[in-house]
């Protein structure tokens, strides 16, 4: 490692906001609540938000991370991640006899919503998201007879719908605004009659770290984006990064993945995060950086998050109490 003393002119630009949404907020809370309330483990079905540093620390705590309903032995709790999940595994999980605590973010929640109120109304419903996603297939799950993806606006030429006056587009909350924008326009010129969602499907966090991203990114020439590789908003991060004119940019889980390298010739580093992130992550990036010259740090701040939600409502009952129950029904001996 090559430390480097401060250098004038070199700084780094931190953008806010960043880091932690609600939604994480509540969902990482919800698994630590929940193992101190009924002990270990608690199994979370999927990563509880898609970020490596959270699942390992929540592992060490006594979370085990799951990706089927089917992994969970009857008679234990389980809890849905922050992404949410299809109705078939709430049924899974009764089936199972499992105890749940539903961690989906309400922002989710409210799109599940409008799916399953469009599809009662038949349109026909076009989710655009990415394919795979584990926002995706629980919102599609809601109405899967109702709901096509529409993966981009290259996907658009593939789109049939039975009647053109009836469709809506909804879309996953971590997407970029400016490449959902331009899949929605491509449907319009499709299906002129196309109706939009009756509010804003991309969240308020996706929103503001995109707005913060370009403001600074316009100045860097290097933006490091701390985030998982499996993290849809972090990764929209990188992409607005460099169409907002950043040189280059970059997706690290920590620090120690940073490349000497990508600091040549560089003045001006911009710093975020995703919405699963926490802030000791960038901490630590700061730290390296200053280690390196970059000690000089400027806020870019481009808007004020005050909201929060109240954790599950689920973590105020005797889960444990209910699993044995439930436990006990299978076994015939109640
Ligand atoms: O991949 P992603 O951006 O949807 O999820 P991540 O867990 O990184 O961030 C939080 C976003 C959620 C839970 C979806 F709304
Ligand atoms: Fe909720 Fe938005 Fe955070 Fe997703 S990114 S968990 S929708 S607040």
């Amino acid at each position: 490692m090559v430390t480097m003393t401060a250098s004038p002119g070199r700084r780094v630009l931190l953008a806010a906001p960043r880091g932690y949404c609600a939604g994480v907020d509540r969902a990482v809370i919800a698994v630590e609540k929940a193992l101190e309330q009924y002990g270990a483990p608690i199994y979370v079905r999927h990563e509880i938000v898609h970020n490596k540093y959270v699942v390992q620390t929540l592992e060490k705590k006594g979370a085990i991370f799951v990706e089927r309903t089917e992994e969970v032995p009857p008679g234990n709790i389980v809890m849905f991640s922050a992404h949410g999940v299809a109705p078939t595994v709430h049924a899974e999980a009764e089936k199972g006899r499992l105890a749940t605590i539903d961690a989906t973010c309400p922002l989710v929640t409210k799109v599940h919503k409008e799916a399953v109120r469009f599809a009662k109304e038949d349109f026909d419903i076009l989710l655009i998201g990415h394919e795979g996603h584990e926002e995706v297939i629980g919102t599609s799950g809601e109405a899967p007879d109702h709901i096509q993806l529409v993966d981009g606006p290259d996907d658009v030429a593939n789109v049939e719908v039975r009647d053109p006056s009836k469709v809506v587009w909804l879309s996953q909350t971590t997407l970029s605004v400016d490449e959902t924008m331009e899949t929605v326009d491509a449907i319009k010129e499709k299906f002129p009659q196309l109706i939009s969602p009756p509010s804003d499907d991309i969240c308020y966090a996706t929103q503001n770290r995109q707005v913060a991203v370009k403001e600074m990114g316009a100045e860097s020439d290097l933006v490091i984006v701390v985030g998982s590789r499996n993290s849809s908003n972090s990764k929209r991060l990188v992409e607005v990064a460099k169409l907002a004119g950043a040189r280059a940019a970059y997706l690290v889980d920590f620090a120690d993945e940073i490349d000497e390298a990508w600091l040549e010739g560089v003045t001006t580093v911009g710093l975020t995060s995703g919405a699963s992130v926490p802030d000791v992550l960038v901490e630590q990036v700061l730290e390296w950086l200053a280690q390196r010259g970059f000690e000089d740090v400027e806020i870019v701040k481009t808007a004020e998050e005050t909201i929060a939600f109240s954790l599950p409502k689920e973590l105020r009952r005797d889960l444990r109490a209910e699993a044995a129950e439930l436990m006990a029904e299978r076994t015939g001996e109640k």
